[in-house]
């Protein structure tokens, strides 16, 4: 398809229950439209409200016997299929989400493949799916731990990574023998459907996935306080996550939020500058500025600082903006005209406590007149307690904190609410190490900018990021399935724990 009939092709889609395709019960719709092009409607999707969620996790309720006592190998060959499909159709589920979230498309193949990635990963689970044997204290008995599934998981997954999370979200719970109802950001449901209609091509089971598309306030919160959902996996904002705790609490629900982060580059004085530049350009402003992991901060030695902030200054001051599925262009549309707005209201904020360096305004001229662009921006002088260094901004606006030292560096990463991602740039081996003992984060680079997470280990973060899970690799099945004790004794006669002490000299 050329691009401009691509562009122009406006589809209707359904919610996803049982194996079928169904509209809202009320018959609302909404539309999803392109970030690079108001006027482009990317497709028309059901409102969903409580009585589609009460369906869905009903189909997933009638689902979960049978999915749940397939052995897990068989499970996993399912997702084996379901990988080489998304591989098969990555360019057109790529092109779907630039279209539809912004990101350019090189990104976009990379969200995909995030996606086939976890899914490659989980498939093989189903041939692991480790438990534990330990010796037990008793003789002739045999002590193990094996993983069970839940039950049904309600996954509330977020547009900047439209593929990616709902797989990552997705593919650990099924193995683990669950069945699952996806409420997908109703800024990119296309890519959900999409993907979802693929895994359902794949052979998943009627009512082991369901999708039902609409707000948070309609679908989200119905299916958060659905008494038959036993896990919440939610990323997002904060707030929503602390809203969905709460919610959730009186049912007791396993829930899973990854939320803000402020990410930190510290690039020291022996930092090797070029490539510090190229990650910190790679990390501030890939996915303009929209991942939990960017780069919101950029922490400079003096000795360095300068030199390094005029090299940022010209490459960033050079980035073209543009629809992202233009080859040429660097930095895509951010998600949406009232992302534009918060981030304009943080350049007043940054202007009265920083020195603006490049970028700063709306840009709207000429083609990006219709979407919603912004100028990638850098702040220098910005102290460590300044608004635009503690809060998230979520958009391709990075501040510069010049630092002296080594403990003026370490206390400032550290200074921030979140704890997501942290990087240092040195050729230093000691600071190195102290830099993975010392930042606060869930994840940490060295000589590598913050954004680039692998799909096979434990991804999250610390403090106000989350509340202690991980998700993907071997951390995601922990979050997934129930841990079962098991017991056989064998001795044939009563033997009690903690009392008949036989091996133990007892006095
Ligand atoms: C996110 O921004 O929510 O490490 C996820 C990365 C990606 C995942 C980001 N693999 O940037």
């Amino acid at each position: 398809m050329s691009t401009t009939a691509e562009r122009t092709a406006t589809k209707t889609y359904r919610n996803l229950i049982g194996g079928e395709w169904a509209e809202a019960r009320s018959g609302k719709t909404f539309t999803s439209v392109s970030p690079a092009n108001h006027d482009e409607v990317v497709g028309v999707f059901p409102a969903s409200g409580p009585e589609d969620v009460d369906a869905a996790v009903g189909a997933a309720m009638a689902a979960f016997p049978a999915w749940s006592l397939m052995p897990a190998p068989k499970r996993g060959e399912i997702l084996f299929k379901v990988a080489r499909l998304l591989a098969e159709h990555k360019e057109e589920l790529s092109r779907l989400m630039t279209r539809e979230m912004g990101k350019v498309l090189t990104e976009a193949r990379g969200d995909v493949q995030e996606a086939i990635d976890v899914a490659y990963y989980m498939a093989g689970e189903g041939r692991r799916m480790f438990g534990m044997t330990v010796p037990s204290e008793m003789p002739d008995k045999f002590a193990m731990a094996i993983r069970r599934p839940i039950g049904v998981v309600g996954l509330i997954t977020p547009w900047n990574f439209p593929v990616a999370i709902p797989g990552w979200k997705l593919f650990p719970a099924l193995i683990c023998g669950n069945t699952a109802v996806i409420k997908p950001a109703s800024d990119t449901p296309a890519c959900a459907v999409r993907f979802v209609e693929l895994l359902m091509e794949g052979g998943i089971p009627d009512g082991v996935v369901n999708v039902v598309t609409g707000s948070g306030t309609d679908v989200g919160h119905a299916l958060v306080e659905h008494p038959d959902v036993r896990v919440i996996s939610f990323t997002g904002h904060t707030e929503t996550g602390i809203d969905i705790s709460r919610r959730a609490a009186d049912t007791l629900k396993r829930v899973s939020l990854e939320l803000g982060g402020k990410n930190p580059i510290v690039i020291w004085e022996d930092a090797e500058l070029q490539l510090a530049l190229d990650s910190v350009v790679w990390s501030a402003f890939g996915t303009s500025g929209q991942r939990c992991t960017a780069a919101s901060r950029l922490i400079v030695h003096r000795g360095v600082h300068d030199e390094f902030v005029e090299m940022l200054r010209k490459r960033v001051g050079a980035l073209v903006l543009g629809d992202g599925l233009d080859p040429a262009t660097d930095v895509g549309p951010v998600i949406n005209d009232v992302a534009v707005d918060r981030i304009d209201g943080y350049m007043r904020v940054g202007r009265g406590e920083a020195e603006l360096v490049v970028g700063g305004r709306p840009a709207r001229d000429g083609a990006l007149a219709k979407g919603s662009f912004f100028e990638p921006t850098i702040f220098t002088e910005v102290k460590p307690d300044a608004r635009i260094a503690q809060e998230e901004i979520f958009g391709p606006v990075t501040s510069v904190i010049p630092v002296t030292s080594w403990d003026e560096a370490v206390r400032i990463v550290n200074s921030v609410k979140y704890g997501l991602s942290s990087s240092l740039f040195t050729r230093d081996v000691n600071l190195a190490f102290r830099s993975i003992r010392d930042f606060d984060s869930g994840l940490g680079y060295v000589n590598h900018g913050t954004i680039g997470a692998e799909a096979h280990l434990p991804f999250g973060g610390t403090k106000s990021t989350g509340n202690g899970h991980r998700e993907v690799g071997q951390a995601a099945l922990d979050f997934f399935s129930e841990w079962k004790s098991v017991y056989v004794d064998y001795s044939g006669k009563l033997q009690r724990a903690q009392i008949d002490m036989t091996f133990v000299d007892q006095e």
